[in-house]
């Protein structure tokens, strides 16, 4: 597809709104990457950076949980992950008056671009009880007000240490070793609010939490269906992968509510077709389906499974993997004997057609692989939906075999080794036996809270210190109007961090700031420079290096900061060599040899040059770790969301030039949105229904259960080609919109994509948007 120049159809207040692009990638993202990076650390820092980008001797890259190939590219990276490398290792450092200047107050009423945008933490930092003004302090000191702090709680459960997806193994590990010999499991992390009901779907289904595929999979595969995934901006190399399945033969499947740029077209960078050419036309269909439809979806297709099955019986299902490996066929078959075709109708949007068309390939297709992401994670019925993935694979036995299974498609980069290393409120009893061998102490045994439950702690009064390893919980999380009031009423709030964010400003009545080396850095301790190990989204497992001279000198390494604090605040409570520890991470990963299976050998399996992939009873050799030892069919009660008339359902998502709450820009290039994050995209249809107009603003209300009228004011309105009943606006700023209590059933996590809103018009902001601090409006 030829590249159209953006046409601008309005340029009121800067922002400006062009017509969505369908294509990823191409020459436009080689100029964006390299002009970035330059941008922010000068040509040779840049070079140097990117040029160990996802290397084998290299560190890896800080974006997403997306896999390497085994044979690496010079430059095996793409352009977000190329702005996460700039974001980082840029050589903007906060400086110390910047304390003096800047109020917390005034803090708060920042943007996160803008916070982001003052570069590095350089130096511990200390707000006082009465004070508003953090104030710089030694390491020592920040260290002791923690000791004092957590020491003086009357329980250990009124702590809190969250994780961000960032952090590597070695740092996970000495965190929650360090949360459990305080005392508590109170390890809520941001996998609480992303793929939290995918582990728990699958663990209780097949036995294991995590993808059952690896990355040569893909391309040995007949049919991979992308589901509730935008690819393009969040796992970027993905679609070079899907590419490579697509010119092996396989069809890819795109089921999503929006057209996302790059399930429809490709130009990938790394080859020349992709340079000039018109590039790969990924998605063989498109289903747009309706917001939370995909359960129904998943349902009507296993039952066109089952009808096959009878109109050529013997020929359909696997009987043999289903004799062999799986229980509960009979009772899934007849539940979905009663399956309403018209509630699936409705439900998806979809028409029978094409659900007939995808049927059809799930039928022609020996090996399937469904991916999935925050589109199925983030609804009341993502547990449930997820099994019915399950469910569905099951039938032809499409797991545990080459080029099949499911594959969650993790989003922090070590989302998923930080969960093996043990940062999990409820990691099971052998985990917790085994740390008691190791180091001979008594682990706290009932579970702890997780990233909403520990809001509500903090509200409520029973959790009164918060320490956080890396992210923004308080923006992260939903409901930002009471999530910022809970935290505020803690006694002490730590942020491990590498540059501000609104985290930083909405704070216990104490505060302390630490500031921690990015993975480009050189890591010095006592035995020499350290490495880290990460585990993909596919396990494997391999090492991390940064070679950059860290930006800020006063910064810590997250293991040495974890190790002061422990050594602090246990004193000699547990027998531990904190100091040992940080001075050589090699007797870290000894310990983890002895505590986490799959680890065994751990200091010389990685540094062989490919590392090692994590065993996986199902992938590997079909054996399902569940209670009855069989990977299970499971009945789920569909659910359908019925609007009432007027009402549409929002979905929060993310930009391409943002990482999570990190905003790296105001513009979203695919969607065709630029200088401006205060939109709603909504079909053109839906908006005359309403009777609003593009280029319009809207205050959006949405309508929970508790009654609160939750307000997020002055939206632009973007006429878009989403699915019907269905609008869009970007997260975080939509957080104010999501009530802490809708949660996902069972997985307890955040259903920040089924909100129902209405919209009333408002008059257009007064104010460029750069001003507005990007949270709730006034009342
Ligand atoms: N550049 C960049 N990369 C990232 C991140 C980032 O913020 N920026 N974040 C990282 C993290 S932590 C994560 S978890 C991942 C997130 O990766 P994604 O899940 O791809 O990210 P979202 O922006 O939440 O997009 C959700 C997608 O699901 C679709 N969707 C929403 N609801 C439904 C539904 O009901 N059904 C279906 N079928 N589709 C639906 C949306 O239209 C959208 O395309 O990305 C990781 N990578
Ligand atoms: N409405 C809505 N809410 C959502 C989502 C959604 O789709 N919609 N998605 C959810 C998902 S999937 C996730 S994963 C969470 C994300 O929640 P978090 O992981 O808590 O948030 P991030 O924005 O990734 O955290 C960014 C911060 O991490 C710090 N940081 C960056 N690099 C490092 C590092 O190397 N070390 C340390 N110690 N700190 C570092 C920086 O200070 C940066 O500001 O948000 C969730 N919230
Ligand atoms: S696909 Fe993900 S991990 Fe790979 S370079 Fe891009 S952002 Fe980084
Ligand atoms: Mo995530």
């Amino acid at each position: 597809m030829e590249r159209k120049a953006p046409e601008v159809q309005d340029s009121d207040a800067l922002l400006a709104v062009a017509a969505p692009e369908r294509s990823a990638a191409g020459l436009h993202s080689i100029a964006e990457t390299v002009h970035r990076a330059a941008g922010e650390m000068g040509v040779g820092r840049a070079w140097k950076a990117l040029r160990a980008v996802n290397q084998k001797d290299g560190y890896d890259c800080m974006g997403c949980a997306w896999p390497d190939p085994a044979h690496r590219k010079a430059a095996e990276f793409c352009e977000n992950g190329a702005k996460a490398v700039g974001w980082e290792a840029g050589m903007l450092t906060v400086p110390t008056a910047f304390w003096a200047l800047n109020d917390v107050g005034s803090l708060a009423s920042r943007t996160e671009y803008w916070l982001g945008q003052q570069g590095r933490l350089t130096e511990p930092v200390y707000k006082p009880e009465g004070s508003d003004h953090y104030r710089p302090v030694t390491w020592d000191e920040a260290f002791r007000i923690i000791a004092r702090e957590l020491n003086g709680l009357d329980y250990p459960n009124e702590a809190a240490f969250y994780t961000s997806g960032r952090t590597s193994n070695e740092a996970a590990f000495v965190y929650q070793l360090f949360a459990r010999s305080f005392g508590t499991n109170n390890l809520p992390d941001c996998s609480n609010m992303c793929h939290e009901s995918s582990g728990l779907a699958m663990t209780e289904t097949i036995g294991v939490g995590k993808s059952a595929v690896s990355y040569t999979d893909f391309a040995k595969s007949e049919l991979i269906i992308v589901m509730g995934q935008n690819p393009g901006t969040c796992h970027p190399r993905m679609l070079t992968a899907l590419e490579e399945a697509k010119q092996a033969g396989a069809a890819i499947v795109a089921v999503n509510p929006l057209p996302e740029a790059g399930l429809i077209n490709f130009r990938n960078p790394q080859t020349v077709r992709g340079l000039v050419g018109r590039g790969t036309d990924l998605a063989d269909q498109f289903l747009q389906i309706r917001l939370a439809g995909d359960m129904a979806l998943l349902q009507a297709l296993s039952k066109k499974v089952f009808d096959a099955e009878k109109a050529a019986p013997g020929t359909v299902l696997d009987h043999d993997f289903i004799g062999k490996h799986c229980q509960g066929l009979d009772a899934f078959r007849a539940h979905l004997d009663n399956l309403d075709e018209r509630e699936v109708l409705a439900a998806t949007g979809l028409n029978p057609a094409e659900i007939d068309e995808l049927a059809q390939r799930y039928l022609n297709a020996r090996r399937v692989i469904v991916t999935w992401a925050m589109g199925l994670t983030q609804h009341r019925k993502a547990v449930a939906t997820i099994k019915e993935i399950i469910n569905l694979l099951l039938l032809r036995g499409n797991i545990g075999k080459a080029g099949a299974g499911p594959s969650p498609i993790r989003g922090h980069s070590n989302v998923q080794g930080d969960r093996t290393m043990g940062i999990w409120e409820k990691m099971p009893p052998w985990f917790l036996d085994a740390l008691q061998r190791e180091f001979a102490f008594e682990p706290p045994r009932t579970d702890g809270v997780d990233a909403v439950d520990s809001i509500r702690g903090m509200r409520d009064g029973g959790i009164k210190v918060l320490i956080a390893l890396g992210g923004n919980l308080v923006h992260a999380i939903s409901d930002t109007e009471s999530a910022e009031a809970a935290v505020r009423r803690t006694r002490l709030t730590v942020q491990i961090s590498t540059k501000l964010n609104r985290s930083h400003a909405v704070t216990g009545a104490q505060a302390l700031i630490l500031p921690t080396l990015g993975r480009t850095e050189i890591d010095r301790q006592a035995s020499g420079a350290q490495f880290v190990t990460v585990e993909d989204t596919v396990c494997a497992v391999h090492r991390s290096e940064g070679n950059l001279e860290p930006v800020p000198a006063n910064a810590r390494s997250e293991v040495a900061i974890v190790c002061g604090l422990a050594r602090a605040v246990l004193g000699s409570k547990v027998p531990v060599d904190w100091e040992g520890l940080t001075a050589n991470y090699d007797r870290i990963r000894d310990h983890i040899s002895h505590v986490v299976p799959g680890f065994e050998n751990f200091n010389a399996r990685t540094r062989a040059q490919d590392g090692f992939v994590l065993p996986h009873g199902p992938r590997d050799s079909r054996t399902f770790p569940t209670a009855s030892g069989k990977a299970m069919f499971t009945v789920n009660e569909l659910e359908t969301i019925h609007l009432p008339a007027g009402r549409l359902l929002l979905q929060t998502v993310r930009s391409h030039d943002q990482f999570n709450t990190t905003t790296y820009s105001m513009n979203d290039r695919y969607r065709g949105v630029k200088k401006g994050r205060l939109v709603l995209f909504v079909h053109p249809q839906d908006l005359a229904d309403l009777g609003l107009a593009d280029g319009g603003y809207v205050d959006v209300h949405s309508e929970a259960a508790d009654g609160v009228d939750r307000v997020l004011r002055q939206l632009r309105l973007i006429a878009y080609p989403s699915a019907r009943g269905c609008a869009t606006a970007y997260y975080p700023e939509a957080n104010v919109l999501v009530p802490l209590d809708s949660t996902a059933e069972g997985s307890n996590t955040p259903a920040s994509k089924s909100v129902i809103i209405r919209l009333e018009p408002a008059a257009a902001p007064a104010v460029p948007e750069q001003e507005r601090a990007g949270t709730a409006g006034p009342a």
